[in-house]
């Protein structure tokens, strides 16, 4: 298995519901090392830049008034299959269909608040870590 890095976010609804901590355990339990991290509020050109993928599609402007409408956590998780294990971890983007006891199910309220974010593969992952961190603020263990 490849040992991996992943940007994780903790949305503004699951910091407002206080359960960072339950979330990043979660992480933990599950092999994934938490090796950046900051709280930050996002401005509206970080998170328009941030899912620059989703530019045209109809939800764009819910979803970065949605990001930008609080704090959020962002980590760089690493262990092996990072990637694909945080996505696991997440469950399904619309929390009615993510699979039970994953993060969304547990906390999520909606599509839109849907308490995480997790990188969803090996080249948005490169983009996303070095969206929010220099090289130098990523330890290593
Ligand atoms: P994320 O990027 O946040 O990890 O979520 P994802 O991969 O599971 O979902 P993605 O398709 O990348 O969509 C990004 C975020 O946009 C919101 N969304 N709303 N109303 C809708 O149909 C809709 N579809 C997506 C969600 O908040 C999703 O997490
Ligand atoms: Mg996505």
């Amino acid at each position: 298995m490849a040992l991996e890095r992943t940007l994780s976010i903790i949305k503004p609804d699951a910091v407002a519901k206080n359960v960072i901590g339950e979330i990043l355990t979660r992480f933990e339990k599950a092999d994934l090392k938490i090796v950046a991290a900051k709280m930050i509020q996002l401005s509206q050109e970080q998170a328009e830049g941030f899912y620059a993928e989703h530019k045209e599609r109809p939800f764009f402007g819910d979803l970065v008034s949605f990001m930008t409408s609080g704090p959020v956590v962002v980590q760089v998780l690493e262990g092996d299959n990072a990637i694909a294990k945080n996505r696991e971890l997440m469950g399904a983007t619309n929390p009615q269909e993510a699979a039970a006891g994953t993060i969304r199910a547990d906390f999520a309220s909606s599509i839109d608040a849907n308490a995480v974010h997790g990188s969803d593969s090996p080249a948005s992952a490169e983009r996303e870590v070095a969206y929010f961190f220099a090289a130098d603020e990523i330890t290593s263990r």
